[in-house]
């Protein structure tokens, strides 16, 4: 199986969110099928959806994998899982949120999984992190450098 390289989306909003990050961090570094490339800074962010919850966490993970994209996707599922990860609201409070931003140059329409990632084009808490660790990145012939000029901050801050 050929390594393709990857980018995860994660996102916290309880239960001190920047050790669920670290922790999910290492879980990830520990699969066999997963090699980290680059960690981009945390990123604080009001939260997007409901507003009657705390502010987001947010970093983006660059990695190479050997597993399928649906693999992957069930690997992140289980992280989330056994980090305490409730579904209930969508766009609720998580303590833990794993997304597949983008895998590889791969345009995947599944009903449990879209790749890229929906909202990466518009969300300054993904575009942002990002663009700190792939700033080349090219997103169906779009550059990522003029999506991040083209979306306002909206709260988001690098967290020192
Ligand atoms: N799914 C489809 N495509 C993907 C993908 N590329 N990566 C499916 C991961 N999952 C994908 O996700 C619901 C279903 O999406 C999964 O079962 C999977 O099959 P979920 O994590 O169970 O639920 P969710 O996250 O509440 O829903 P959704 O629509 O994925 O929400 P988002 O887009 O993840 O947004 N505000 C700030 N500031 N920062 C945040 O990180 N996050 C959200 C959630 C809301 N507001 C936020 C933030
Ligand atoms: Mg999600």
């Amino acid at each position: 199986m050929t390594k393709v390289v990857a980018y995860l989306g994660l996102g916290s909003n309880l239960q001190t969110p920047i050790l669920q990050l670290q922790s999910a961090r290492n879980a990830i570094q520990e699969m066999d099928a997963i090699e980290e490339i680059s960690f981009s800074s945390l990123y604080r962010s009001p939260p997007m959806g409901p507003q009657d919850q705390p502010d987001y966490v947010n970093a983006v993970m660059e990695i190479y994998t050997t597993l399928e994209a649906l693999a992957l996707l069930s690997a992140m599922q289980q992280i989330e899982n056994e980090q305490g990860r409730v579904r209930s609201q969508r766009w609720g409070a998580r303590t833990l949120d794993i997304d597949i931003l983008l895998y590889g140059d791969k345009q995947i329409h599944l009903a449990e999984l879209i790749v890229p990632h929906i909202g990466i084009k518009e969300r300054a808490f993904v575009l942002y992190p990002l663009f700190e660790i792939a700033p080349n990145l090219v997103i169906d012939n779009q550059k990522l450098i003029d999506m991040v000029n083209a979306c306002p901050l909206n709260g988001v801050e690098r967290i020192a």
